[in-house]
């Protein structure tokens, strides 16, 4: 037990983890950033669905689309619920991905004009660069990038003058890379007071500490399923009810019409609006049940604690072995996110040698390229844990690490 969650318990729920990799390791999962493991509720969930009640939601008058409707909206209020928001203004997408390109589709493309300034940082994942790229090539807008310090924190002291014009603020609530947890309850007030909406990226905070909508002031907030222990190809995008009323759809197609004709269409209420076509109704319904799982082992609140003392021991450790890591060194001001270079060590050989021993982490740019030039690196080597990850596992990562640095030599180590 570590902390408040019953570690072993919590590892007899997910099969993967005691599957033997092909070298005959065994699993140490250290990739949840990427995606987590599913526990067999979720993966159960999803086949019984397609087992017992297959249909289309929002469809079909028969028993199982009744069925099928009924679970996806139920899943529709524990997602919504989870961020302390309303069913109404909840809108299932494919993942923070696509809820950010709503956004900039639906809302920026017919909001901004040249001239005025979206204002991101430079610890944006590409989801939360691109599309606003885009946008900006589209409408004449600027782009402008809160910096950050040499701890990897957002500098704050410019805000105010990277605010003037600005209409709409997109920043990270948490790090991919850094680990680092934002102020954007903060970030919001001021742009607010500036004009500015705000959108948060919660793809990273979502799954590791409570996320409060009202809290953090935010006027939208994106994640992702698949990195909270539901499957891939669902996520959130939340909207506050009048701007989602305001904006037009991003797709248009069947089950988001009122009434069409050969000339013209309208459009039912949000969330539908922004769900045309056929839903990833399984998935949904499956995620509704990682997120009972999550409040079932204790909690978003316990899920916290429970990583900071695997931060603190991965911080540590790390420490110790003369590692680079990025980001603040305390565990109170990161997620579920370690960043570190062996000097003298491409982080994809640190990758590979870790991968022999059967642990799993990430390494290269992580989707976060202008980020990697601002550290004035060309990739790090990330490890994330999670729930199901034990101290020992933390350890044995660390083992693995001492076998890295005698697999390369001193290479200045
Ligand atoms: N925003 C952040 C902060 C992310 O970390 C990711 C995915 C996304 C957006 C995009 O989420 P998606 O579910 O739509 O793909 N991050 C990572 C990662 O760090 N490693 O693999 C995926």
């Amino acid at each position: 037990m570590v902390g408040l969650i019953d570690v072993p318990r919590v590892r007899a729920d997910f099969p993967i983890l005691s599957r033997k990799l092909p070298n005959g390791k065994s699993l140490v999962y250290l990739d949840n950033a990427a995606t987590t493991q599913k526990p067999v509720q979720v993966i159960e969930a999803l086949s019984d669905y397609y087992r017992s009640y297959n249909a289309n939601a929002h469809r079909g008058l028969h028993a199982l689309s009744a069925e099928a409707t009924d679970a996806y909206e139920s899943a529709r209020k524990k997602a919504a619920a989870f961020i302390g928001a309303s069913a109404r203004e909840t809108v299932f997408t494919r993942g923070t991905t696509e809820s950010l390109n709503l956004i900039a589709y639906s809302w920026a493309l017919a909001n901004l004009r040249k001239g005025d300034v979206i204002v991101l940082s430079q610890m944006e994942h590409h989801s939360n660069i691109v599309p606003w790229q885009f946008v900006a090539g589209q409408t004449g807008a600027v782009l402008r990038f809160i910096p950050i310090t040499p701890e990897g924190r957002l500098d704050l002291a410019s805000l105010d003058s990277l605010l003037s014009c600005a209409k709409l603020v997109s920043v990270t609530h948490a790090s991919n890379v850094l680990g680092t947890i934002n102020d954007v309850a903060a970030i919001s007030r001021r742009a607010h007071e500036a004009g500015a909406l705000v959108v948060v990226d919660a793809a990273q905070s979502a799954p590791h500490l409570p996320v409060d909508v009202s809290s953090l002031g935010c006027d939208f907030l994106a994640f992702s399923s698949h990195k909270m222990l539901g499957p891939m190809g669902v996520g959130v995008l939340w909207g506050k009810r009048e701007l989602l009323d305001s904006m037009r759809p991003f797709n248009y197609g069947g089950e988001m019409i009122r009434e069409v004709s050969f000339e013209s269409s309208t459009f039912v209420e949000p969330p539908l609006k922004f769900e045309a076509g056929t839903g990833n109704v399984g998935d949904a319904i499956a995620f509704g049940v990682a997120l009972d799982y999550l409040s079932e082992i204790g909690g978003l609140g316990a899920v916290r604690e429970h990583e900071k003392q695997l931060l603190a021991l991965m911080l540590e450790s790390l420490d110790s072995l003369g590692a680079v890591v990025f980001g603040p060194s305390d565990v109170h001001e990161r997620a579920g996110v370690v960043s570190f270079n062996l000097p003298g060590v491409h982080g994809h050989d640190v990758a590979s040698v870790l991968d022999g021993e059967g642990v799993a982490i990430r390494s290269g740019h992580h989707c976060a390229m202008p980020l990697m030039r601002a550290l004035g690196v060309a990739a790090t080597a990330r490890a994330s844990p999670y729930v199901y990850n034990s101290l020992d596992e933390v350890d044995y990562f660390i083992a693995s690490l001492k076998k890295v640095k005698r697999v390369f030599g001193s290479g200045g180590l």
